[in-house]
C-alpha cells in the first residue's frame, strides 16, 4: 500500500507512541481489576498521570455509561488527529485520510480486509456485507437528530468506542504489512519485529495508529463532535478529560510525546491483567450500539 504521509508513519512506528496508545487503552479497560493495593502501587510506580481518571469497563468487563470515559476516547483520539495533521503539514506531506462518512460495503477504495483468509468473516463477521451495512444503519440511528437530542456526547462516545469503532478496526484489520499477527498476549509486545514500521495490524491498540486508515476511522468518529455540537448548537467543555502520560504540559498536550520515559511505561503496561485489553473488539451488538434498545 502506498504510505501518504512516511514521516508521519515512522514517528508512529516508535516504541514511546506504541507503548503510550496501548497503555492509555488498556488501563481504562483493566483499572478496576486491580485491587485498591494494586492502584496505590501503580500511581507510586508510574506516576498519577498514567492511572486512568476514569474506567471505561468495570472489574467484570461491563461497558460502564455516563462516567466520562465517552468523552476521553473521542477528545483523546482528537489530539492525535491534531497532531498528525501538524506533523504532515511540518513535513511537507499528504494531511492524514479522512472520511466524511462510512465506506459503503462496496466501495471499491476501502474493502474489507480479508487476507489472509482466516481473517474471514465467521471470525470477524463485520467483515461481511450484510453485517457491516446493519453496522452502518446502526451508527446512523445513534447519530440521527432524534438521538442525539436526547443522548449525551459521553454516552454517545461509549457507545461509538465499544460498537462501530472497534467493528471498524476489525472489518478493514488485517495483519500487519509485515504479515506478523501478535497474539491476544498477557505481557507487553518486546520483540523488535512488533516495533516495524511493517507491523500497523488495526486490531491491536500497539499498531493501529501507525496505520494509514487508522486516521479515516478517527476522523469519522471526530466529525460526530461537531455534528453533536451543532444539532444541539452547544459547544462541549474538555475540562476534566484523561489523555495518559502524554498530557504533562498542561498547555499543549503532549500527544507523542517522545520524552515519555519508554521503560518506564513498558513496565506498566507488563503490570496490567492485559489479555484481550490491548485489541479492540466490539462488546455491543449493532441494536445495543444504536441506543434504541
Ligand atoms: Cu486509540
Amino acid at each position: 500500500m502506498h504510505d501518504p504521509h512516511p514521516t508521519l508513519t515512522q514517528m508512529m512506528a516508535k516504541p514511546s507512541v506504541r507503548l503510550s496508545h496501548l497503555l492509555w487503552h488498556a488501563l481504562r479497560e483493566t483499572w478496576q481489576t486491580l485491587s485498591h493495593i494494586e492502584q496505590r502501587d501503580y500511581i507510586t510506580r508510574f506516576g498519577a498521570d498514567w492511572a486512568p481518571k476514569r474506567s471505561s469497563l468495570d472489574q467484570s468487563g461491563n461497558i460502564i455509561y455516563r462516567n466520562g470515559a465517552g468523552l476521553d476516547f473521542f477528545y483523546m483520539h482528537r489530539m492525535m488527529l491534531h497532531k498528525a495533521r501538524s506533523i504532515t503539514k511540518q513535513y511537507r506531506e499528504s494531511p492524514p485520510l479522512e472520511w466524511g462518512s462510512l465506506p459503503a460495503h462496496d466501495d471499491p477504495m476501502f474493502p474489507a480486509s480479508i487476507s489472509p483468509p482466516m481473517l474471514n468473516e465467521i471470525v470477524y463477521p463485520s467483515k461481511s456485507e450484510n453485517v457491516w451495512n446493519t453496522w452502518v444503519q446502526s451508527a446512523a440511528t445513534l447519530l440521527s437528530s432524534q438521538s442525539i437530542m436526547c443522548t449525551s456526547l459521553d454516552e454517545i462516545g461509549t457507545r461509538i468506542e465499544y460498537g462501530i469503532h472497534a467493528i471498524m478496526h476489525e472489518r478493514f484489520g488485517s495483519r500487519g504489512a509485515n504479515n506478523e499477527k501478535r497474539s491476544h498476549a498477557r505481557k507487553p509486545p518486546t520483540e523488535e519485529k512488533w516495533n516495524d514500521i511493517g507491523y500497523n495490524s488495526l486490531f491491536d491498540t500497539y499498531s493501529a495508529h501507525v496505520h494509514p486508515w487508522f486516521w479515516a476511522i478517527h476522523s469519522w468518529i471526530d466529525a460526530q463532535i461537531t455534528a453533536w455540537e451543532s444539532i444541539r448548537n452547544i459547544q462541549v467543555s474538555w475540562s476534566d478529560v484523561w489523555i495518559g502520560g502524554w498530557s504533562n504540559h498542561a498547555h499543549s498536550p503532549g500527544i507523542f510525546d517522545e520524552s515519555v520515559d519508554t521503560d518506564k511505561i513498558l513496565e506498566a503496561v507488563a503490570v496490567l491483567p492485559l489479555d484481550q485489553c490491548g485489541f479492540y473488539r466490539p462488546l455491543l451488538s449493532p441494536e445495543e450500539a444504536s441506543g434504541i434498545s
